[in-house]
């Protein structure tokens, strides 16, 4: 008889949940459950969007304790490892580690530019840990919603720090940038900024820049990397208020300086908590967030619509062949589509 008792428990855990047993599985730190209720949330379906929507809402309150933080840089530059090396030191120090990844390349060419470190052995089998890879449908806009749905998931399941991981590819950094409290930018040395694919936007919107793999006999060439970096930063208005933007080395393979990262890190949170930057960075995300979702949604309908599907080609036609301007063109198929709710 007992022999049987699992085997009914694993039938009867794959019937759909409930949003309200998602909920409390949520806020009861349940791994398997918050992982689900992420699946749910990152689903196309649109049956789905009703009950990940309603579970969102419950635990709203149960949000924003955590501290948010980004690493972007150059496939190979290190990312996986460091954030790897860096969950595993707040793991022992006592901390819940979330790391989530937010890469655009899977959802177009299929292939994943975060590359197969970005699944963390080690780290995912630290018990205090958990390692999400990125959603991999959508556009941009569509995998960023559902990464910081996710990450809101994650701390409502009780993560203090969340690690979000991506690659300069596309606008990808400034949508983790619009979702973190604290934005790294990795670098390399001895390639110039043109062969990392840095642009100088980036170190405008960063809180630190790390020149990683400071080791072996690459060691020296960082030290100068770090001082260049450092003369360039002096030039650029530093990301976030009352806080100087600062070059670092570091090893994510030696692991030296990541407890100095992690000081660093944790200074950042002081200054911003106490200059109120923290706060109002963090209203701007929401509000930011949904203007995003109005954007994205107002484009779908205009895009889809049957009428200026069947125009558009014909406005394109005539812009290409410069019988309009471009402007008139839009105004043309901007007063098609707006007339058709004005009856
Ligand atoms: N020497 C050295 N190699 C490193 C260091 N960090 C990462 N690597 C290596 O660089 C390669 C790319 O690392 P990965 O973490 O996958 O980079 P990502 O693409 O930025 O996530 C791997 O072979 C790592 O072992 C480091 O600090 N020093
Ligand atoms: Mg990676």
């Amino acid at each position: 008889m007992a022999e049987n008792q699992p085997h009914s428990n694993r039938k009867r855990r794959r019937r759909t949940k409930l949003p309200a047993e998602y909920i409390d599985g949520i806020l009861a730190a349940d791994r398997t459950i918050l992982a689900q209720a992420i699946t749910l949330v990152e689903s196309q379906s649109t049956k789905h969007f009703a009950s990940s929507q309603e579970i969102l809402q419950n635990i709203m309150p149960y949000t924003g304790q955590s501290i948010r933080i980004g690493f972007t840089g150059v496939p190979g530059a290190g990312k996986s490892t460091l954030i790897e090396a860096l969950g595993i030191l707040l793991c022992e120090k006592g901390y819940n580690v979330a790391v989530l990844a937010v890469d655009p390349s899977s959802t177009v060419s299929k292939g994943s530019i975060l590359g197969d470190k970005t699944r963390m052995e080690k780290l995912s089998k630290h018990p205090s840990a958990f390692v999400r890879p990125s959603p991999s449908s959508g556009t941009l806009g569509g995998v960023a919603r559902k990464s910081r749905e996710t990450l809101l998931l994650c701390e409502a399941a009780g993560f203090d720090v969340i690690i979000v991981e991506t690659v300069g590819v596309g606008q990808s950094e400034t949508v983790v940038r619009s979702m973190v409290d604290c934005f790294i930018v990795l670098l390399l040395t001895g390639a110039g900024d043109e062969l990392q694919g840095m642009k100088k936007g980036v170190m405008e919107i960063a809180d630190a820049l790390y020149i990683n793999k400071a080791d072996g006999p690459n060691y020296e060439e960082a030290l100068k990397a770090r001082a260049e970096y450092n003369r360039l930063l002096h030039f650029l208005q530093p990301a976030t208020k009352d806080w100087t933007t600062s070059a670092q080395i570091v090893s994510a393979l030696t692991g030296t300086g990541i407890d100095e990262m992690w000081d660093l890190i944790r200074k950042f949170e002081t200054t911003v908590k106490a200059n109120g930057v923290w706060e109002e960075r963090r209203q701007r995300q929401m509000v930011e967030w949904m203007e995003s979702l109005i954007e994205e949604s107002l484009l779908q309908h205009f895009f889809g619509n049957e009428e200026i599907r069947s125009k558009f080609p014909v406005k394109k036609n005539e812009v290409t062949e410069g019988q309009l301007p471009p402007a008139q063109a839009a105004q043309q198929l901007l007063d098609l589509y707006f007339k058709m709710f004005h009856s």
